[in-house]
């Protein structure tokens, strides 16, 4: 072990290796505090040169390693197991924005720069970087790209996959794939930038990425919309597409449980409507300069909504204290969950023509399982994506814990019978990869282990994440 560690410190220097449980502390642990792991050594690289010669030592010396960027992900997938075996590798000194060319639309960019600061990076050219997380200040570009990560505005401008032109990896043998040409057209062979996307950590280390940037959108008519049903919802992002076209941008649901808890712990968090609702949504156009007539297009929407009995109430932002106001209701759902005890994440996809069917039915079976129960329900209604988190019944976590399995087996029943996805965007990790097995067919496992077993023969990349463990 001794080996390795010189090796590393003479990779990256003393400063960039930790060992003393306290300086690693912070890298085993993750966001929701469900998976604590322990590692050799946590490695902060500085370059790409750097990474690969830390990965070359892992390599050599057969040592697992866990990319790690932002460590917000939800499954578990950037952090280590409890073994004591791996080495985590942190991009989060990577930080330097390599160039921008608003003509071409395109920015290059390490792994670990932070997706708020690619986002300032697309406005200071007068452009948009349009993928938007309630994690944005923390999360790294490269863990958005390891973990194809959806957000508030998939809806308009899609998953991260579709807003990557080229990567640069360091491969599980320490080669450097540079492939940041950046050409929005280039069919020469199989599409390897897309297949490292999404594939957290376990076919290589992302190590800069070529990103599309948008025009600019700096017009917005937003809406915070009370609906009874999620029927009505469906609906209502039916009309909302007839009006508004190209410049519906966000399309997002939340249910009552979910906006007492904002307004219980966010410190600020106003109701912006006199009568309570079961439903919520939040509703964004979004245009350039010359985009007039957004305000009076969301306000035929609503009026059309309200006529046909799919909308009640709607507070609309009057400017950008207000928008911001209305968005914090549903950004803040995540932070606050946490703070009334124990929950049980689902991040699901189902078409949208079953969202109302499957969520009406869903409720009565969970109270089957663990009486009282909520189901805390959010999340992307546009793209079919909900967030179906319960939280325990108030002051009975531990009945929460007990009954997991159960009412996790449940959902995911109901999701596979609905053909949709039991990970929209958060992806596998450590928390999904024995369920994805299990609904995914045996093609589909085959595939993705020959591939793994083709770039990581030894399987030293993320070992215990995605659908890759033997
Ligand atoms: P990490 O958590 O550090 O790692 C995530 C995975 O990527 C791990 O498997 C890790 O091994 C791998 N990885 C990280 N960096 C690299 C790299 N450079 N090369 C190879 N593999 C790497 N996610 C959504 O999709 N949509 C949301 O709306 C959303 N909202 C969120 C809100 C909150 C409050 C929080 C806490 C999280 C949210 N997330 C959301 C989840 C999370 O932010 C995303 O999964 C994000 O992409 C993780 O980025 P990260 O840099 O933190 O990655
Ligand atoms: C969101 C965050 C994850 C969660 O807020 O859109 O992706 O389940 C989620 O709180
Ligand atoms: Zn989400």
């Amino acid at each position: 072990m001794t080996d390795l560690l010189e090796r590393l410190r003479s990779a990256v220097g003393d400063d960039h290796v930790l060992t003393e449980p306290t300086d690693v502390a912070a890298y085993v642990v993750d966001w929701t505090g469900t998976h604590r792991g322990r590692a050799l050594a946590v490695v902060r690289p500085g370059s790409t040169t750097e990474v690969a010669e830390v990965v070359r030592a892992c390599a050599e010396t057969r040592t697992p390693l866990v990319p790690q960027g932002g460590n917000t992900g939800l499954v578990g997938g950037g952090v280590p197991d409890g073994s004591g075996t791996a080495v985590v590798l942190s991009l989060g000194r990577m930080r330097t924005v390599r160039d921008v060319d608003p003509v071409a639309g395109t920015l290059t960019v390490d792994a670990g720069v932070v997706l708020a600061d690619v986002q300032a990076a697309a406005a200071a050219v007068d452009r948009l970087f349009p993928m938007s997380l309630g994690s944005e200040g923390s999360c790294t570009i490269g863990g958005n790209l390891a973990t194809n990560a959806g957000g508030t505005a998939v809806l308009r401008y899609g998953m991260t996959r579709e807003l990557v032109l080229g990567l640069e990896v360091v491969l599980p043998d320490g080669r450097v794939w540079d492939g940041l040409r950046g050409l929005r057209k280039d069919n020469t062979g199989y599409d390897l930038t897309q297949l490292f996307v999404g594939s957290e950590g376990t076919l290589g280390v992302i190590t800069g990425a070529v990103l599309r940037i948008f025009p600019a959108t700096p017009r917005h008519a937003t809406a915070w919309v009370a609906v009874p049903s999620v029927a009505a919802a469906v609906s209502l992002l039916g009309i909302a597409q007839e009006h508004a076209g190209v410049h519906l941008s966000t399309f997002e649901i939340a249910n009552r449980q979910a906006l007492d808890l904002v307004l219980a712990h966010l410190p600020g968090a106003v109701d912006p409507l006199e009568a309570p609702s079961e439903w919520y949504v939040l509703v964004e156009l979004a245009g350039s300069a010359a985009d007039g007539g957004l305000d009076a297009t969301l306000e035929a929407l609503l009026a059309d909504a309200v006529e046909a009995g799919r909308a009640m109430d709607a507070a609309i932002a009057t400017g950008p204290g207000r928008r911001s106001a209305l968005w914090s209701l549903r950004e803040g759902i995540s932070e606050v969950q946490k703070v009334e005890g124990a929950t049980l994440k689902h991040d699901v996809t189902l078409p949208i023509a079953d969202l109302a069917a499957w969520t009406d039915a869903m409720g009565p079976v969970l109270q089957e399982v663990l009486p009282g129960v909520r189901p805390v329900t959010y999340g992307h209604v546009g793209d079919g994506n909900l967030h179906y988190n319960l939280n325990a019944p108030i002051g009975r976590d531990d009945d929460l814990r007990a009954a997991a399995g159960d009412l996790t087996a449940a959902i995911h029943e109901a999701v596979a019978a609905a053909h949709g996805s039991i990970s929209a965007e958060h992806g596998l990790g450590r928390t999904k990869a024995a369920a994805a097995a299990a609904y995914k067919s045996d093609v589909e496992v085959d595939l993705m282990r020959a591939l793994k077993r083709a770039l990581d023969p030894d399987g030293l990349m993320n070992p215990s994440v995605l659908l890759t463990a033997p």
